[in-house]
């Protein structure tokens, strides 16, 4: 029997590309640009198209395929994809939810107290002969106990309020709607939210609706002992207004896992001490990763069997 055809696109690990070679005839290109350029045949045979980055996927890369059905994303975040153009051409999506929480939220928590207690610039002191030297490190900021602000309590933000829940902090959110949170205090609005605590960390979903969400009056209103933490997407946050705010102290500090332009990030982030900077690596674990690329294959062997999508975004 002839095995089906699979377009995946993006950088896979090799325990990917063998678990997909195991089950499919495997053509694989970097970037959805090059999907144009596979032969006809593969494009009008492939039904299932895997794919993994941040590169917009939209229509007219569709287009190439008439025969798709579906894309599944490597990621929780489906924000590079085109649903609507998707759902128009009659294309599943499925994404990578659940698997990964644990350690994006494990990945805000370390930029929390990365940020306060100057965790990398104490690294450097020992490192660098300064504790030997020039005698101990300058004293930092208590984390336990503090207020904190979650803009968005879906999977992830739910994880991160019970990790600082164990902190001893007092937890305040704000989402769409007030969920069932006892003790957890709901604002109806980010600017309130952002008034109210010390930290605050977002975890919305990307995509054009949640665009420069923390915007410049929400960081304003977190004041001059307030931290940002994004583990999101770089889009969530007005950036310019990001910038400007820790450059001239409006506010405390940053701890950021994602920005726009990723990797060619704005480099005044780069010139700030009061900031901690992570290469978009929250789910960068080799069990998370290796657990959301099987995801998006049981995702891909549902479909092609016509058997129900294990986690559908349309
Ligand atoms: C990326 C992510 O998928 O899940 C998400 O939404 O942002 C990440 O886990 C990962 O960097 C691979 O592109």
């Amino acid at each position: 029997m002839t095995r089906p055809d699979l377009i995946a696109v993006g950088s896979y690990f090799d325990w990917d590309i063998e678990r997909m070679e195991a089950e499919y005839t495997l053509h694989s290109v970097k970037t959805p640009d090059e999907i144009g350029g596979l032969p006809e045949g593969v494009r009008s045979a492939a039904r299932a198209l895997a794919f993994k980055g941040h590169t917009p996927v939209n229509g007219a890369h569709m287009d190439f395929l008439p025969n798709l059905g579906i894309i599944a994303n490597y990621g929780v975040g489906f924000d590079a994809i085109d649903i609507a153009a998707a759902t128009e051409r009659g294309i599943k999506v499925t994404n990578t939810p659940d698997v990964l929480n644990d350690d994006v939220a494990d990945l805000a928590v370390a930029m929390i107290l990365a940020q306060s207690r100057r965790i990398v610039q104490g690294s450097e002191w020992v490192r660098s002969g300064n504790w030997a030297g020039k005698g101990d490190f300058a004293l930092n900021r208590k984390v336990s106990g503090a207020k904190a602000g979650i803009v968005g309590l879906g999977r992830i933000g739910r994880e991160i309020a019970d990790r600082l829940a164990a902190f001893k902090m007092e937890i305040h959110y704000h989402s769409r709607g007030e969920k069932e949170t006892p003790g957890w205090t709901f604002h109806a609005d980010p600017v309130s939210l952002a008034k109210a605590v010390d930290y605050l960390v977002v975890a919305l979903v990307g995509g054009k609706e949640t665009q420069n969400y923390v915007s410049a009056e929400v960081i304003r209103a977190l004041g001059p002992n307030g931290v940002v933490v994004n583990i999101s997407r770089g889009t969530t946050i007005d950036e310019a207004a990001l910038l400007d705010a820790l450059e001239k102290g409006e506010i405390a500090g940053a701890g950021l896992d994602v920005f726009l332009n990723e990797p060619d990030i704005d480099p005044r982030f780069l010139a700030l001490d009061n900031v901690v900077l992570q290469p978009h690596q929250g789910s960068g674990t080799v069990a998370t990763r290796k657990a959301m690329g099987q995801l998006q294959c049981n995702n891909i062997a549902a479909f092609l069997a016509g058997r129900d999508l294990l986690t559908p975004v349309n």
